[in-house]
């Protein structure tokens, strides 16, 4: 039905935003491919590409219709927004906003912090002081911690574990898709005992059919490549 640009379509190499797209896409029940022809830093530097992608960025999709849209959070919405019948989008203006909520936070205080961290780990970011990189370790964690509180409090009050009402949202499949990034390495077996209502949510999430038939077997990090201080 549509496809996408994407370099990350192999799970070990830190397929998050490709893989929030394709959970949401089976679960909206649309048909999503990934273009093979696409070759990062090649195909997305390209004026053809460039021309319908000002950002130059990957993931990029284009629909049937030959509209163009980058950002994984966008590409994830729209697809959403083209099945209604889902319910992976609130009905309501709260709802809504609350969607963009959740994927804001964990675009920017989750995965912001967790890219900067594995960049600096593969010496792509330059000299940076290692100060620095704790500093956006911690802030990563620190998100975690409170998703952790959000779900406890749930479970004590016996409430869905859902960020969003008594069922799964697009604000569920935005976040497990940035939080499985970190458990892939930096939130390793140690912070996961820490927090483990937010533990127990994720799992929850990718035991939905539809979002294990993209993600398959997630493996969960043993130690992380960073000690938190
Ligand atoms: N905020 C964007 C970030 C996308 C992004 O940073 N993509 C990188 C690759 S992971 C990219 O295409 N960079 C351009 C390049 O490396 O040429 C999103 O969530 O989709």
């Amino acid at each position: 039905m549509k496809k996408i640009f994407t370099h990350e379509n192999n799970p070990l190499a830190g397929a998050h935003r490709a893989l929030r797209i394709l959970a949401t896409a089976a679960l909206a029940n649309k048909t999503v491919t990934i273009d093979p022809s696409y070759t990062h830093r090649t195909t997305n530097v390209s004026p053809e590409f460039r021309e319908k992608f000002p950002i130059g960025q990957a993931p990029a999709f284009e629909t049937l219709d030959g509209e163009y849209i980058s950002e994984g959070s966008a590409i994830a919405l729209y697809i959403a927004l083209k099945s209604p019948e889902s319910g992976l989008l609130p009905s309501d203006p709260v709802g809504q906003a609350l969607v963009a909520q959740w994927q804001g936070f964990i675009d920017f205080s989750v995965l912001g912090n967790l890219i900067f961290v594995y960049g600096s780990l593969g010496g792509h970011n330059g000299e940076v002081p290692p100060v620095y990189v704790q500093k956006k370790y911690a802030a990563a964690v620190d998100a975690l911690a409170k998703l952790d509180v959000l779900f406890a409090r749930k479970e004590a009050q016996n409430e869905p574990a859902f960020l969003i009402g008594d069922r799964v949202t697009l604000a569920d499949i935005a976040v497990v898709s940035g939080l499985v990034r970190g458990y892939q390495s930096l939130y390793d077996k140690s912070i996961q005992e820490k927090y483990p209502h937010v533990m127990k949510y994720t799992k929850s999430i990718l035991a939905i059919p539809e979002v294990k038939g993209v993600y398959g077997e997630v493996k969960f990090a043993e130690v992380s490549p960073l000690k938190l201080v």
